[in-house]
């Protein structure tokens, strides 16, 4: 966060995404991302395990996780993961793939957060004919 700000001060108002809204404090202030979670329309999605946690700068970072709806496991889906700084307006690489681990569980992998401050990681699930957006909101200390 203030890694971001003092990005765009540099910037002054040349980039554009520096005139955006940035992402609330309190939407990112974890200390760890084990339980953590967010819904999208369809799917819910909660943190089970991460190494390390809290998250660190790097392409280290693997996070385990569940799927559900209306609180059931949710098998058999596929995802495409993208992490993004949205402030800065740029991405990572490679993004990050998932493997199904059982009863509803996946591990994303790897997490390549390249530089410290406020990351969306999107996570879009498919189940069957179901597809969703889930993004989980990270703040990676320098
Ligand atoms: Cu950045």
């Amino acid at each position: 966060m203030k890694h971001a700000l003092a990005l765009c001060a540099l910037a002054g108002l040349l980039l554009p995404a520096c005139g955006e809204e940035e992402p609330a404090v309190e939407d990112a202030p974890l200390t760890s991302v084990v339980g953590a979670g967010s819904s999208g329309e369809v799917f819910a999605l909660t943190i089970d395990d991460a190494i390390p946690d809290p998250p660190i700068r790097g392409d280290v970072n693997a996070w385990s996780f569940s799927l559900t709806r209306d609180g059931e496991p949710m098998t058999g889906c596929t995802f495409e993961i993208e992490p993004t700084m949205p402030s800065h307006g740029h991405g990572t690489n490679p993004n990050p793939s998932a493997t199904e681990l059982g009863e509803g569980r996946y591990e994303m992998r790897p997490l390549n957060f390249i530089m410290p401050g406020v990351w969306h990681v999107a996570v879009r699930p498919t189940c069957d004919t179901l597809s969703d957006e889930i993004v989980l909101i990270v703040d990676i200390e320098s």
